[in-house]
């Protein structure tokens, strides 16, 4: 074997360690879900035929010709018994594309498939393509929903960063085969974070929106939205309902938007959603849970108060720090609920949960009071019920 074989050798053998390591459930958790010891998929698990020439006459230092800097904000679905996620991975030319990768389990053990997904266009090609929520309709269609940037036409020569997000579809029967549709239109300025619901509403496909005014800034889209279009072919919203708007002092006061497709319950159907907020340190962006009447999407019945989950640890440090994102979980046949996150627009984590807890959770936390003293009012009455427990 000579140097250049050996090299190969070694890059593949830490390539295949890296997959092959177990994944472990951190034990002490707040009793609401368990977080998982390592990440479930980083730039590092792109695979080594992505990024290596392996020929020796074109790359005889064995360069990794193209860099994968991260693999973050993966859609969810499970697919012929397989945990799939549809992952946002970006080159460190900062364009990102979707790849699909899969696991046994859930929760380890996750490799990507061979080639990244080959997504058509529209007329109006694509400048960056990203966080995909991956919906399997009752109409029989996978559908893929994402954002597809386009630079902004009325950018001034000096301005390159003014960007236009708008929501663009594809849908699957196969995750292999992808077929470009129209991108959705809505009287918003700019969309991102668009679901589509997985349940026709009254004949129509009914979609969760982010109606926005700029590329950063919401301005005055007011939150969470709802529409229905009638066609998904050439999907048109005409009137946004905003469902859960964005609130003064509250972990979702400068903007929120729509994680997964909603989950329906016996109860209501439940939403999981990223808040932000800003600060002098950046915007944080933190993960809550609600719940709407199961009739009606647009009515919220349950909010517990703050978040549900927030970064922790090194979630808090990557490309654009202290952000929690997730736009995928799966819920199994048992009530096992698998939440997969994101971390600072680096990494993806899972989380694990179950339908009984979370169902719990939503609808037996306290709201929020939105004022200082309603929090410690809830402290109060809770410590008054808790002297009539038995001391220990
Ligand atoms: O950088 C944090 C997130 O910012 C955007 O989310 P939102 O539109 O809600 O602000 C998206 O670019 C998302 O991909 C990113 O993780």
């Amino acid at each position: 074997m000579n140097n250049f074989e050996k090299k190969v050798r070694d890059l593949y053998d830490s390539y295949e360690g890296l997959i092959a390591l177990d994944n472990e459930m951190i034990e002490e958790g707040n009793g609401v879900y368990n977080r998982y010891k390592h990440p479930v998929l980083t730039a590092a698990h792109a695979p080594l035929n992505w990024r290596y020439d392996f020929r020796p006459e074109s790359n005889p230092n064995l360069l990794e010709r193209i860099a994968i800097n991260a693999a973050f904000n993966a859609g969810a679905i499970k697919f012929n018994g397989k945990y799939i996620l549809v992952v946002r991975v970006e080159a460190a030319d900062r364009k990102s594309f979707f790849a699909v990768a899969e696991s046994p389990n859930g929760i380890d053990h996750f490799r990507f498939w061979d080639a990244p997904v080959i997504l058509p266009e529209t007329e109006e090609p694509d400048t960056n393509v990203y966080d995909m929520r991956i919906v399997a309709h009752e109409d029989g269609w996978m559908y893929g929903l994402f954002c597809t940037e386009r630079k902004d036409p009325s950018a001034p020569a000096y301005d390159q960063s003014m960007a236009v997000a708008q929501c663009g579809i594809a849908r699957t029967k196969d995750l292999k085969t992808w077929e470009r549709l129209a991108d959705l239109k809505t009287p918003s300025p700019q969309q991102r974070n668009v679901v589509l619901h997985p349940e026709f509403v009254d004949g129509h496909y009914a979609f969760f929106t982010r109606p926005q005014d700029g590329f950063i800034e919401s301005g005055t889209g007011g939150g969470i939205g709802f529409g229905l279009s009638a066609s998904m072919e050439q999907a048109v919203i005409e009137k946004e309902t905003v469902v859960d708007p964005k609130q003064y002092h509250t972990v979702y006061e400068a903007k929120n938007g729509m994680g997964p497709e909603p989950i329906k319950t016996e109860h209501g159907w439940l939403f999981l959603a990223h808040g932000v907020r800003n600060t002098a340190a950046g915007l944080r962006y933190v993960l809550y849970l609600f719940m709407t009447d199961l009739h009606d999407l647009t009515k919220v019945i349950y909010k517990p108060a703050g978040y549900f989950l927030a970064p922790e640890g090194i979630e808090r440090i990557g490309d654009v720090s202290n952000v929690v994102f997730c736009n995928g979980w799966i819920l199994d046949e048992d009530g096992k609920i698998f939440i997969y996150y994101a971390s600072s627009d680096t990494r993806m984590h899972v989380a694990t949960t179950n339908l009984a807890v979370l169902l719990d959770y939503v609808m037996n936390t306290p709201a929020d009071g939105l004022r200082s003293t309603a929090t410690v009012q809830t402290i109060l009455s809770n410590i008054e019920n808790n002297q009539l427990v038995k001391k220990h």
